[in-house]
């Protein structure tokens, strides 16, 4: 049974937290985080191509849930004004999105399109208006499908693609944008869309999960490397997926596939850029990247980042299992067993986010932490103009609780950012699970604030 049906009380110690708060600097950073695929919609407008999601969604409507897209979403590219006007009431004033490759290049390569840029220019000079600190990340899966077309992160010219739009969207934006994520999740794409094929552009295997790795973090730094040339002021992260990983069973068995689970989920691309290599002890499969890994690329696979950002959102438990090719490792679901879970299946367990923060702050080389995505799909309650969503109150309470501890104990840690705005769309789960702070009616586009949006904006500002 889902949490949001049994609904047992989850425990928050509210004065903990505010204690917790009471000893922040102003400085801590509070915000909320998009993307511009989940939201935008005018997929085919003002002269943007077509990304891997825009083909994947249209075109192999079987693997997203109720064949929905994004062609629509949120209409947050004609809705910007009136979202930020909503944010700007709750006294949210960071707000991380993304900008999307295609709709600024439209083949990914070469021509520039005016009509693209200007969408952000108008976004970005309304959020300045605000008061909003714009967080730009420069790539969140939409890759331009003309290069996709060419092998996508499998073609090792992308490093080069990649870095000419990065460096067209910083000459473009480095005048009102300060700070930069090169990336969203790489761990995410790469192995749902290079490996598992569940996601765009629907690659399988090895032969596509290997190099698009390796390309993807020559991206990640030489991106980083490219904004940096243009504006040396500018503050450059990027930001990975995480969760805390324990053995199901007490077996060295269990203990071993936990540990290669870690491997492939936590340190894959945190480790080469720290300059560490990627993590083949533990994760022997991957011995054959090598082959990518040309003459120089070790200098060009490290960076040093001015913060890493971290989104977590549960903690999964490994088993050993024969069957699994690769890591002999399976993960055990949260309803399996039969813990409290969000709408997305997965466990809600506030210490993953605490354990988190403590395994990358122990990384030397770190310098901050941001949690750049923190947030849950529950069942909201709808009363004609309020929607209530207790579960999703609690869930950050606790969240935001775990954070604060880290830091109370010297933990690097500077932010944090729900995920997310507006309900939008989930990737291959379509529009049911809903992380929003205010809810989107698809059918209208209004917007109602969620109880959450009220009691985070609350909380932010006392
Ligand atoms: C990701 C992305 C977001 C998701 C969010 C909830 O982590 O997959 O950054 O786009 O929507 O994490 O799954």
């Amino acid at each position: 049974m889902l949490l949001s049906e049994s609904a047992p009380e989850l425990h928050i110690n509210q004065q903990q937290l505010r204690a917790y708060k009471k000893q922040l600097n102003a400085d801590f950073i509070w915000g909320v985080s998009a993307s511009a695929y989940q939201t935008e919609g005018a997929y085919n407008t003002d002269g943007k191509g077509p990304s891997i999601w825009d083909t994947f969604t249209n075109e192999q409507k079987n693997k997203i849930k109720d064949r929905k897209n994004a062609n629509i979403a949120c209409d947050f590219y004609s809705r910007y004004e009136d979202d930020l006007l909503l944010m700007k009431s709750l006294g949210i004033n960071n707000f991380r999105f993304s900008i999307s490759w295609p709709r600024v290049m439209p083949a990914g390569t070469g021509e520039v399109n005016a009509a693209g840029l200007g969408f952000y220019d108008r976004l970005i000079d309304r959020c300045l208006h605000y008061g909003i600190t714009p967080w730009v990340t420069l790539y969140h899966w939409d890759l331009p499908q003309a290069l996709e077309n060419k092998g996508g992160w499998t073609n090792r010219q992308v490093v080069g693609w990649f870095t000419d739009y990065v460096t067209v969207c910083v000459k473009h934006f480095s005048d009102r944008v300060k700070h930069w994520m090169v990336m969203n999740e790489p761990m995410v794409f790469v192995g749902a869309g290079y490996f598992l094929g569940l996601h765009a552009p629907g690659k399988r295997g090895m032969k596509n999960f290997l190099p698009a790795i390796h390309h993807a973090v020559l991206s990640m730094c030489e991106g980083a490397r490219a904004i940096k040339a243009i504006d040396p002021d500018a503050e450059v992260g990027t930001t990975f997926s995480c969760s805390h990983i324990e053995p199901y069973r007490n077996l060295e068995k269990d203990h071993v596939a936990a540990f290669k689970v870690d491997a492939l989920l936590n340190r894959m691309f945190i480790e080469p850029v720290l300059g560490m290599g990627y993590p083949v002890e533990t994760l022997k499969p991957l011995q054959n990247i090598t082959q990518y890994i040309l003459q120089g690329d070790e200098y060009k696979m490290k960076y040093d980042f001015d913060f890493i950002g971290i989104q977590n959102y549960t903690r999964e438990f490994v088993k050993h299992s024969w069957f699994t090719p690769y890591l002999n490792a399976r993960l055990i679901s949260a309803p399996k067993r039969k813990v409290p879970h969000t709408l997305m299946n997965w466990e809600v367990y506030p210490e993953s986010i605490y354990q988190m923060i403590k395994k990358f702050d122990a990384y030397p080389g770190i310098k901050k932490i941001l949690i750049t995505e923190n947030g849950a799909a529950f069942e909201d309650k709808h009363h004609d103009t309020l929607i209530t969503d207790h579960m999703r109150t609690t869930y950050l309470q606790e969240h935001i609780e775990q954070v604060l501890r880290a830091k109370q104990e010297g933990a690097k840690v500077e932010g944090y950012f729900v995920w997310t705005w507006t309900d939008n769309f989930e990737w291959a789960e379509g529009y049911h699970p809903r992380f929003g702070l205010i809810y989107t009616d698809f059918n209208t586009q209004k917007r109602i604030i969620k109880e959450s949006g009220l009691w985070y904006g609350d909380f932010i500002n006392q």
